[in-house]
């Protein structure tokens, strides 16, 4: 492999020119020769903005010579299937979370990945990369706060198009807090229950919204996540960690606090392309590093499957009502290297 990383794209919706422009406009070290969608109109969109040609499918990109790493932004119902054919040509390949929308199919890529005995696949979960997470995980880790005991989330987001459904409340949404929360606090997830408050009005029709997501810890950390994507009001993400010793509030990214108009107020981020965006910076940063390397020292498949198991528990519990227990999974050694 030269110097110069090249990556194909499959799946050129929003995330996907997101990084593309990404690559293209702060990471010397790769570049985008490849892109593919099924929706021609938005692979030709993501080839104009940075010079790549259109492959015809994912097959075709992932095994063409000059393709050198993948990265796959599909929606996660079509990210299992180029995962494994990544795997399959021994290239790597950064997924979009989730890394697959069950349990099932990640184990199918943990299985090839481990089979193939090459580290090839992270996970964009990149809330590990945000500067707030970070600053939340030094001040557990430094003992001062004693053990966490109760964490308090909010995942807010001003609306959501008709496509998105109850269950993705779960697999594309609360997925991050999923995986952030178990890295941050360091404990393993045991059980998930969903309440459903009563619903907004402004949510489409069959979509359940807000939902309560509680989740407990095998160390009996309790977790309240509050999902509601059709708040009005913006982008809103709150984390704090209630801890023997005090309270870890995660701060947002500050934004000036203005007096007009008989008000004093901050603005509320609007989107998560611009409130996570210094977290993308870096993750993308450090896989393309990574993969020249041929290492992977992100999220890997296995925190992947390990989310998945936990999303499947909240998706069946938000069906039963019941408190339902989250399975863990044995870690091949494999990923201990
Ligand atoms: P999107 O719908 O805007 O884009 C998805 C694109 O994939 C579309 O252009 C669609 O035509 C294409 N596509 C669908 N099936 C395909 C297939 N089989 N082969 C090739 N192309 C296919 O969606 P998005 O918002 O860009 O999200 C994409 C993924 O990124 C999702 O998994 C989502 O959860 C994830 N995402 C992550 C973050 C984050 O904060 N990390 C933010 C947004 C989206
Ligand atoms: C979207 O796919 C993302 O991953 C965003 O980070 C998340 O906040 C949003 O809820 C998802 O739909």
């Amino acid at each position: 492999m030269e110097n110069i990383l090249k990556i194909g794209v499959v799946g050129c919706g929003a995330i996907g020119r997101e990084h593309i422009k990404r690559v293209r406009d702060k990471i010397a070290g790769a570049k985008i020769v490849a892109v593919t969608d099924v929706f021609e109109g938005s692979a030709q969109k993501a080839a104009e903005l940075c010079g790549a040609r259109i492959e015809p499918d994912a097959a075709a990109l992932i095994n063409a010579a000059d393709v050198d790493a993948v990265i796959v932004t599909t929606p996660g119902f079509a990210h299992a299937e180029p995962v494994l054919q990544a795997i399959a040509a021994g290239k790597p390949v950064f997924c979009e979370k989730p890394l697959a929308t069950t349990a099932a199919d990640c184990k199918r890529i943990v299985d090839a990945e481990v089979a193939s005995g090459k580290h090839l696949v992270q996970v964009g979960f990149m809330r590990r990369y945000d500067k707030g997470y970070n600053q939340v995980k030094d001040l557990l880790d430094s003992g001062d706060f004693g053990a966490p005991l109760l964490v308090k989330c909010t995942h807010r987001a001003e609306g959501v198009d008709d496509s998105y459904t109850t269950a993705m409340a779960v697999t594309d949404t609360a997925i991050h807090e999923i995986d952030v929360l178990q890295w941050l606090i360091g404990d393993v997830w045991a059980s998930a229950q969903v309440i459903y408050p009563r619903n907004t009005v402004n949510a489409h029709e069959g979509l359940k919204d807000p939902q309560l997501m509680l989740l407990t810890t095998k160390g009996g950390i309790v977790v309240a996540l509050e999902v509601f994507v059709n708040c009005r009001f913006g982008y809103d993400i709150n984390c704090e960690v209630v801890c023997e010793d005090g309270v870890i509030h995660m701060p947002a990214p500050s934004w000036p606090t203005v007096r007009k108009n008989g008000q004093l107020s901050t603005k509320i981020e609007d989107n998560w392309m611009r409130r996570f965006i210094d977290a993308y910076d870096v993750e993308i940063a450090q896989w393309v590093d990574s993969a020249k390397r041929g290492v992977v020292e992100g999220p890997t498949a296995w925190d992947g499957y390990v989310a998945e198991l936990t999303a499947d528990a909240l998706v069946a519990a938000q069906t039963s009502g019941k408190v339902e227990p989250i399975l863990s999974g044995e870690k091949p050694e494999f990923y201990n290297k």
